[in-house]
């Protein structure tokens, strides 16, 4: 884990060597989710996953992260999926129903696809928590764990794959 230990520990010896990732980024408070972002590399990095193995999207905001997800998950591209994306609320007149709707949407796409869906999207208060748990290196970045989920998620599949 990250820096403050606020999740799972990830299984040791996990290891992302040869797993192709979709990464999915809202552009809706784009300085926020370009920490993620990075997170995200760092962690998958970490874990042995060659950045060619990734590929890249981008949405309008959060609301729109599900599908996305959703066309990576069907593509037969890749054995996973991180949706990022940050709604504040402070700043979120329907904070409820941006955050709430993607959270409902990628459950949804990863029961329907079977392609695992990690959900890195923060719902903060204000932009100072937001950016708590997007720090750099060393820090709690909720992107970098989301790419430990991704790499755990898809080894499950893949251990339970009928060939
Ligand atoms: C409209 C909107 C608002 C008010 N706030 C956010 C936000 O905090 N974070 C985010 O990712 N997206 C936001 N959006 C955009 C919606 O997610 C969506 O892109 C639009 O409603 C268009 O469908």
């Amino acid at each position: 884990m990250t820096a403050g230990d606020k999740g799972a520990a990830p299984p040791a010896g996990l290891d992302g060597t040869g797993l192709r990732i979709g990464v999915v980024r809202a552009r809706w408070n784009s300085h926020i989710v370009d920490r993620l972002a990075e997170g995200v590399g760092r962690g998958l990095a970490g874990l042995g996953v060659d950045p060619s193995d990734v590929v890249d999207e981008t949405v309008p905001g959060s609301f729109e992260l599900p599908m996305g997800a959703r066309i990576l998950a069907s593509s037969g591209r890749v054995d996973a999926v991180i949706c990022l994306g940050s709604v504040i609320r402070g700043e979120t007149s329907h904070y409820e129903l941006v955050a709430g709707e993607a959270a409902a949407g990628i459950q949804d796409v990863q029961l329907t696809t079977g392609v695992p869906v990690a959900f890195g999207i923060l719902t903060t208060e204000d932009e100072e928590q937001a950016r708590a748990r997007s720090e750099g290196e060393g820090g709690h970045n909720v992107g970098q764990d989301a790419a430990v989920v991704a790499v755990e998620m898809a080894r499950l599949a893949e251990r339970h794959r009928r060939t």
